[in-house]
């Protein structure tokens, strides 16, 4: 299994201090990284999270040289909402860097490969052959299974379950608790709805909402 870059000597800025921000600090705290702050323009210098302050906004993450620290980002995702990618991207091209995070009760095959800025929350499972790739979330007790391939910033949201092979674009946000049957795909920029049967391949920009009866 691939986590990517982990060097233990590094001290962690955490990006955001909201919900999302609370669970990647509780992977940081379960891996024994230390962590410095967290960035947030809307918070006040002081408020903590988990026992970690907020040290300032994000030109804070500026006064640092990549080359000593590490970032964690804490802001989430929904769909239509893409604050999470703009800033990871606008704090790369300065040449700072997201390592893969993974919960300590996650379950990881060893072929499994993942991307910097992924992270892989409580309770997770990933079955052999699967590859999740830059800046995608797989939330608290997702459960993918063999040979899929997950896109660039998507968010499988927790309890979701993935069949094998299973193709899953760029840009997806798969919902809550959602089904999806093995060997299909769903194209770039889909938002499947929470609690989704899925059982057909899905394309570009969809939103695909099952039917309450
Ligand atoms: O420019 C910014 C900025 N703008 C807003 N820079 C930084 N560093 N932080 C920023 N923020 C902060 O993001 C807000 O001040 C707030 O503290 C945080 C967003 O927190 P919120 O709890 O609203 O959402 P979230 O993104 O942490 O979590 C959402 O997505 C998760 C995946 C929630 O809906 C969660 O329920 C969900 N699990």
């Amino acid at each position: 299994m691939a986590s990517v870059g982990l060097e233990y000597d590094k001290l962690f800025l955490v990006i955001g201090a909201g919900g999302h921000a609370k669970v990647v600090i509780d992977v940081l705290h379960g891996l024994k990284f230390e962590i410095k702050g967290i960035v947030d323009p809307n918070s006040q210098k002081g408020f903590e999270l988990l026992g970690v302050p907020v040290i300032g906004d994000d030109n804070i993450v500026y006064d640092h040289n990549p080359a000593n620290i590490f970032l964690a980002n804490g802001i989430g995702a929904l769909p239509e909402e893409n604050l999470r990618w703009k800033l990871a991207k606008q704090l790369r091209e300065k040449g700072y860097y997201f390592p893969a995070l993974i919960h300590k009760s996650a379950i990881i095959a060893d072929s499994v490969e993942l991307k910097e800025g992924v992270q892989v929350m409580a309770g997770a499972v990933l079955q052999p052959g699967v590859s999740i790739n830059q800046d995608t979330i797989i939330n608290t007790h997702a459960s993918i299974d063999h040979d899929c391939d997950i896109g660039c910033r998507c968010h499988i949201a927790p309890g979701v379950t993935i069949s094998g092979g299973v193709n899953i674009g760029d840009d997806v946000h798969v919902g809550t608790g959602s089904n999806i049957i093995q060997s299909i795909s769903i194209g770039n920029n889909c938002v499947i709805g929470a609690g989704a049967l899925v059982m057909n391949s899905i394309p570009e920009k969809t939103k695909f909402i099952s039917r309450r009866v």
